[in-house]
């Protein structure tokens, strides 16, 4: 996700950090920079333009010119400023005081409303709801099917009828939730091509008789600016409550994910990382910032870590490594252990973006076992010490160590580096709180860093 916007921020950032003290010039060639690079990315130019003043200002604010440590300053304030650009904080589907509650899920053809509809009923079940599915898609020949094949692979009601008249089967669909005690309908409406009057005009009938707690927009990130002119056209007529971005596991540029909000001031609620019915998440503006910054997003690694409960065999290990930890601290050895077993908790392609370091990379290559088994190949060409002591690691032994495995000494430098940055997020986490979370994946329930 959003590869090259990281490795550009990550450049740019460097020549910041490398600056003792900086002049209200040297600022000004930053944000051209960042300037640029958003462009680049398709994020609306409006909202660039702001964007860059707006960093500009706080970081004057915050005195950076007479700063020490002007780098830092500057791109705290960016990391601030892109949380605040995507809504700050996560924004939570609503649910009426009636049942069922109604959740009308629209937009254009082929955005992924379908197989978003489906998984945000796999979603709300997580959560104790019991949803029904609504088919009223009924131009597209085979879009009933589809969702009745999805409702079956989560075990999940879909109603459908052949009125041929979508208000009619909706209506018919809420009284089925009342009669099969189902708490909330999720409705997946037709696409069309491109915005036109009909398709307008019948959502928001559906939308005046069956008041619903929430209309949920669709939008293929892969769009960009065009996603956002859609956004914006949709919103005018509907006034929906929220957005989802799809298609975030493409080669998205990420200009949809930093503009949406600006432009319609409605907030994305989930954002959809693949076609599998579990690739879906909840937006979490400062945790998406992580990412686009390159900086991974260990919470999110770490829930995902939560639905999963760890076999006889994983629980021996936590066991080994409980002892080992009560003794000893976080080496390679248990950095190498902790990345297999997060490849067991799902694709790589979707965890990479959630390891700090990682994103950058595999580069948006197609993703398979590289960056790992390059890991372990670094990992097993380490002295028994080395993996014990990784302050050990100077130059020479760098350098055998890429030899040994066949890499670059460039290679281990990032491989050590990740390793000292998810030292540093897994410090992050206190010891008990957390206890359940670092169970699950694999890690001692007193889990705790030297
Ligand atoms: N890679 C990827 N593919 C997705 C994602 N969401 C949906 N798709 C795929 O996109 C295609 C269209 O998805 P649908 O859910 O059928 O889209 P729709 O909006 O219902 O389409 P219409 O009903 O024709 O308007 C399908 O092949 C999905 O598998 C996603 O997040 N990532
Ligand atoms: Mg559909």
């Amino acid at each position: 996700m959003f590869e090259d916007l990281s490795s550009k921020f990550d450049k740019v950032f460097k020549f910041i950090k490398g600056k003792g003290k900086v002049s209200e010039q040297t600022i000004d060639e930053f944000l051209r920079e960042v300037r640029r690079i958003l462009l680049d990315a398709d994020v609306n130019y409006k909202v660039v333009k702001q964007f860059c003043e707006d960093v500009k200002v706080r970081s004057l604010e915050k005195n950076v010119i007479k700063s020490i440590n002007p780098g830092k300053i500057v791109i705290d304030t960016i990391t601030g400023e892109l949380v605040r650009l995507m809504g700050e904080k996560k924004t939570d589907i609503k649910f009426s005081a009636e049942i069922p509650s109604v959740i009308m899920v629209v937009g254009l053809q082929g955005s992924g409303k379908t197989t978003f509809a489906a998984k945000l009923a796999k979603y709300l079940r997580t959560k104790g709801k019991n949803p029904a599915l609504a088919a009223c898609d009924v131009y597209r020949p085979a879009a009933i099917e589809q969702l009745k094949t999805l409702g079956e692979q989560i075990d999940t009601a879909v109603y459908s009828d052949d009125t041929n008249d979508p208000l009619k089967i909706a209506e018919a669909a809420v009284e089925f939730c009342r009669t099969n005690y189902k708490d909330t309908l999720i409705v997946d409406t037709a696409g069309r091509l491109a915005i036109d009057e009909e398709m307008m005009r019948e959502v928001e009938t559906l939308k005046s008789k069956l008041n619903p707690a929430e209309i949920l927009f669709v939008v293929d990130s892969m769009t960009g600016q065009d996603a956002v002119n859609t956004a914006k056209e949709f919103h005018n007529r509907l006034d929906y409550d929220g957005v989802i971005l799809t298609k975030l596991d493409g080669d998205s540029r990420g200009g949809a994910a930093l503009s949406i909000r600006a432009v319609v001031d409605k907030p994305v609620k989930f954002v959809s990382i693949g076609e599998k019915l579990d690739a879906l998440e909840p937006f979490y503006p400062d945790r998406m910032a992580s990412r686009i910054l390159g900086r991974g997003d260990i919470q999110s690694l770490v829930e995902k870590a939560t639905t999963m409960l760890p076999d006889e065999t994983d629980e021996k290990k936590i066991k080994k490594l409980e002892e080992k930890l009560n003794s000893n601290k976080f080496d390679f050895t248990d950095f190498l252990e902790q990345l297999q077993q997060l490849k067991k908790m799902g694709s790589l392609s979707q965890l990479v973006g959630m390891i700090p370091g990682m994103d950058r990379m595999t580069k948006g290559k197609e993703i398979d076992d590289k960056p790992l088994r390059q890991v372990e190949a670094v990992i097993n060409s380490m002295t028994t010490k080395e993996r014990e002591n990784p302050d050990l690691l100077n130059g020479s032994r760098r350098k055998r160590i890429a030899g040994g495995s066949g890499t670059k000494i460039q290679d281990v430098n990032r491989v050590i580096k990740q390793f000292y940055d998810m030292q540093k997020m897994l410090k992050q986490f206190k010891k008990g709180k957390m206890g359940n979370l670092f169970k699950s994946m694999g890690l001692p329930a007193n889990f705790k860093m030297n």
